[in-house]
């Protein structure tokens, strides 16, 4: 019998440890197409809400579409559900208050584009996409990021929802910054823990659409009740997010600093470079992580997810319980668990 690595590694759609398929309408008309030995077009996204995300991504990518277009239209969709505590419009604001949100895009060219520390725009991929595409820059922040915004038609809203601001409230009481694992799946039980805290939270989503191209997009509000101005791996290019059209591309989850330390999402595109399966790759990323720093490997949870140019896929966590959704021709709704090393 294959096991979950096995099937992991090969990327294969024979198993899966829940589908959603049910509950969820699935990638719909999906079909085999000319391209199914490529295993491509094909999208993958982390944690459950990457599974509606797909579904947006999946529309474009079954239309023709350019994986670019795919991955924006897919991460918005968690960045415009009030329900995601952690992502866009809804999620939780730092420990003054305020919630600002992290961002960043990057095409099959290797253009690339990210906002940090945006407040007041529910869906700062589409601001990242711009600064990609209209300025000469990769990155912009804070009030710089939002003035650019604000010039180019995104609408300044307030992102801090009751229930955001009464759980930041209740964190005030005790004013304790403790990442909990895995806190972005929403199967999760998060009502046993105190203060109902959801600590951090992240979209990453990969694409290789039909004409062979790739493109990635990560966004989040970052963790819940960080220092101001803190900004984690998300829109940092290389540590949340990278893509190389001649290889693959990976994107990270989980606690940013681990994730920066380690150019994450670099090491694993450059791991498949040389030979090793998205699975490999992101195994290894997790090691390196562990050999630099064993005990707080111990405590937090870091997640990579990667995509190679061939259409393969695969996943590793620091621990166990990272999921995270896949759609092709295939296979519709997955939902996966990632390979963990504790
Ligand atoms: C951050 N990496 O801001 C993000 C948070 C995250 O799952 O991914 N949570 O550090």
């Amino acid at each position: 019998m294959i096991n979950r690595k096995q099937f992991i590694k090969a990327g294969a759609a024979t198993f899966s440890l829940f589908s959603l398929s049910k509950a969820l309408p699935s990638c719909k008309g999906a079909a085999r197409s000319a391209h199914a030995a490529m295993n491509r077009p094909i999208v993958v996204s982390t944690w459950d809400f990457g599974v509606a995300a797909n579904q947006a991504a999946w529309a474009v990518l079954e239309a023709g579409g350019r994986a670019l277009d795919a991955v924006e239209a897919g991460v918005r969709v968690p960045e415009a559900d009030l329900t995601n505590l952690t992502v866009g419009k809804g999620g939780y604001p730092d420990r003054d208050g305020h919630v600002t949100l992290d961002a960043c895009i990057m095409d099959e060219h290797g253009n690339c584009g990210s906002v940090a520390a945006l407040a007041h725009i529910a869906h700062p991929i589409s601001v990242a996409r711009m600064v990609m595409e209209k300025t000469p820059h990769v990155m912009l922040v804070g009030e710089g990021a939002l003035q650019f915004a604000l010039e180019n038609g995104f609408e300044k809203e307030n992102l801090l929802t009751p229930e955001a601001e009464s759980a930041w409230k209740e964190w005030l009481k005790e004013k304790q910054y403790k990442p909990v694992i895995n806190i972005e799946n929403k199967s999760f039980n998060v009502e046993r823990l105190p203060g109902n805290r959801y600590n951090h939270d992240t979209i990453g989503m990969l694409a290789l659409d039909a004409a062979g191209n790739l493109s990635g997009a990560c966004t989040t509000s970052g963790m819940a009740f960080k220092m101001h101005g803190r900004v984690g791996d998300s829109p940092i290019i290389g540590a949340g997010l990278y893509v190389d059209n001649e290889v693959g591309g990976a994107t990270a989850t989980g606690v940013g600093e681990e994730v920066i330390r380690t150019v994450g999402s670099f090491l694993v595109v450059e791991l498949m470079r040389q030979g090793l399966t998205p699975a490999e790759a992101c195994h290894e990323a997790v090691r390196r992580i562990i050999r630099k720093k064993p005990e707080t490997a111990k405590e937090i949870q870091v997640g990579f997810l990667a995509l190679n140019n061939r259409g393969e896929y695969g996943a590793f966590s620091l621990q166990k319980g990272f999921s995270y959704a896949v759609c092709d021709a295939r296979q519709q709704d997955l939902l996966l668990d990632g390979e963990s090393v504790y």
